[in-house]
């Protein structure tokens, strides 16, 4: 570097205070964007921010703001930034903190709090922030001085990507944001090596994954965060080994491939269900066998072998039996994997196995013309309509099953939803997180009449950014995802689940600026769709479903994957 670039940088970097010091470490880290909210204890960094060259989007509500950084973590891969004050701003993201969580999305949260000596005071807006995030973030700060306010900032951003992703906090205190400071963010953060899973551990599984009959591959939300896709196509394909996807794995492996079972667990398909549950060798990759995947852990997949791939070393053996245990980075160990395969397996038979399940359980719903229209043939036309890279968001409930089902994905990064916390709310908030990252492509959002309710005030967000994103609201009148559990678990009694005093989604979306649509028929359809797409900006189409359709497969909570309930049994 010349003397002259040198000082130019430096000049750049120059600080003042605590707060400036903050956004600085934020822009060193490559962080272009902010969702957040104003508020007294946090208006130093808000000052710093706006002459900044960070792009803020105010939201409506903290809640908004983190699941759009959320989502804008998941469609980016870097770290989204979220900004709230202290006591309500900083308890309003609490649900977006721990959706990322538990999703392990890599998230930075920068929350104001009352100045260091009112600490403990019950000071006005004081909550303990890092008390009450402990237990939802990977890690957290409490900021104690504007000399190293910068360098904290900058950890919070390295550790929410780094190794197993998920969402960081630190908590400004009024006065160190304030103080004077001339001290930048001073060091770079840590490169890791990427690791590797020990050799002998890497032959053993690779010895008994050629010596299978049955094989298959399970790809969890790691192979997407750890940008595995394709070293995990690859294998699969090499080894004609049949994939099953976890919901958050949605994605790793395109869904049009011949060796393409769906997603397994509660909602799966049937042949993704079937084949883990007769496969005799597993290779699990970047999941954490979550209980809506596995059912009853005592009959899942009771035959099988199972090596685990993970970044993460306390998910392996946490919540099923790991025998070939692989801890390392997915791309990395895969490609380890790889080079020590004697042989693919022979599995032609297993692979016959799995076609015949696929012709024997189909996704498929009776669509009768005299009745109302199924939720399930519009995410399909909306799929049918929309380019591979479209962004699919959801909130939480039937209608993100029939998203998840009925959609065909092929793309990482392109399927945005609630998987761990499953949080209500999250899919409007996130579509715009998600354009906001990705503005060159399609958004669409399927949403539950309950779920939208929730967030629907961030379409003032959309309409303020012209930000060009359908949601769709399956509306069936109720949150019908309780009714369904109702009508099988509780005899039907539908207690506190019916919605029909929700209101006209179309008048809610033109209220807010924004274009509004209705379906009521098949005719409407295509159509509407299309209108809805071409039109400039946010649009909302309040799709009025057959409020009696039901999600389908389904596996009984802890119940046996191989054992699950088709339409036309009902449970
Ligand atoms: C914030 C929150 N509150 C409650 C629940 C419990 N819950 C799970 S699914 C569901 C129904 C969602 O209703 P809606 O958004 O209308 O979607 P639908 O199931 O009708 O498609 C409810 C209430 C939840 N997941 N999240």
């Amino acid at each position: 570097m010349s003397e002259t670039e040198s000082e130019t940088r430096t000049a750049e970097r120059a600080v003042q205070t605590g707060a400036e010091a903050a956004i600085s470490a934020l822009e060193d880290a490559g962080v272009e964007v902010g969702f957040g909210v104003q508020g007294g204890a946090i208006m130093p960094v808000y000052d710093a921010l706006g002459q900044s060259d960070i792009r803020h989007v105010t939201m409506a509500h903290e809640q908004g703001a983190a699941h759009a950084a959320d989502a804008y973590g998941i469609v980016t891969g870097e770290p989204g930034l979220c900004l709230a004050t202290s006591g309500p701003g900083a308890t309003n993201l609490v649900t977006g903190l721990a959706d990322a969580d538990m999703d392990s999305d890599p998230m930075v949260a920068l929350t104001g709090q009352v100045p260091t000596d009112m600490v403990g005071n019950d000071a006005f807006q004081e909550t303990d922030t890092t008390g009450v995030t402990t237990p939802i973030t990977k890690t957290n700060y409490f900021a104690t001085d504007a000399g190293t306010v910068g360098d904290t900032v900058r950890d919070a951003v390295a550790a929410a990507s780094e190794g197993r992703q998920g969402p960081t906090l630190v908590d400004l205190p009024k006065d160190v944001t304030q103080a004077e400071t001339a001290t930048s963010p001073s060091h770079e953060p840590e490169t890791k090596p990427t690791p590797e899973a020990p050799a002998e551990a890497v032959d053993e599984a690779a010895r008994a994954f050629a010596a299978a009959e049955k094989p298959v591959i399970l790809a969890g939300g790691g192979v997407i965060k750890g940008e595995a896709t394709p070293e995990l196509r690859q294998f699969a394909v090499d080894h004609g080994v049949p994939v099953v996807t976890t919901m958050p794995g949605v994605g790793a492996f395109d869904e049009t491939h011949p060796l393409a079972l769906g997603m397994a667990g509660m909602h799966g398909t049937g042949p993704a269900n079937m084949a883990l549950t007769h496969c005799d060798f597993m290779l699990a990759v970047g999941t954490r066998f979550d209980d809506r995947l596995t059912g009853g852990v005592e009959t899942f997949a009771p035959a099988a072998r199972i090596a685990h791939i993970d970044i993460d070393a306390s998910e392996v053996s946490k919540n099923v039996h790991a025998d070939y245990p692989l801890i390392g980075d997915a791309s990395a160990v895969l490609h380890q994997l790889d080079s020590a395969v004697p042989r693919s397996p022979d599995a032609a038979d297993w692979q016959a196995q799995c076609e015949t399940w696929e012709r024997e359980y189909p996704m498929d719903y009776d669509a009768p013309e005299d009745e109302p229209v199924k939720p399930q043939f519009v995410v399909e036309a909306v799929d049918e309509a929309t380019a591979g890279d479209t962004v699919v968001t959801t909130g939480v409930g039937q209608h993100q099953m029939w998203a998840v089902q009925y959609w065909t994905f092929t793309e990482p990064r392109t399927w945005v939803s609630s998987h761990g916390l499953g949080t209500m709310g999250y899919g409007l908030p996130a579509a715009i997180g998600a354009k906001v990252a990705a503005p060159e492509r399609e958004v669409v959002s399927f949403e539950g009449d309950g779920s939208f309710l929730m967030t629907c005030q961030e379409l003032s967000v959309a309409v303020r950014e012209e930000l060009d994103i359908t949601v769709f609201v399956l509306n069936n009148e109720a949150i019908g995802m309780v009714r369904q559990w109702q009508d099988a678990f509780f005899e039907g009694r539908r207690t506190a689940s019916e919605y029909p005093w929700g209101p006209d989604f179309a008048t809610v979306a033109e209220a807010f600026g924004a274009a509004g649509f209705t379906i009521d028929t098949y005719d409407d359809v295509a159509d509407t769709v299309e209108a809805a797409r071409e039109y400039d900006g946010p649009s909302v189409v309040d799709c009025r479903i057959d409020p009696r359709e039901d999600v389908y497969p389904m596996v009984p909570s802890g119940g046996d994957n191989g054992a699950f309930a088709l339409r036309e049994e009902h449970l």
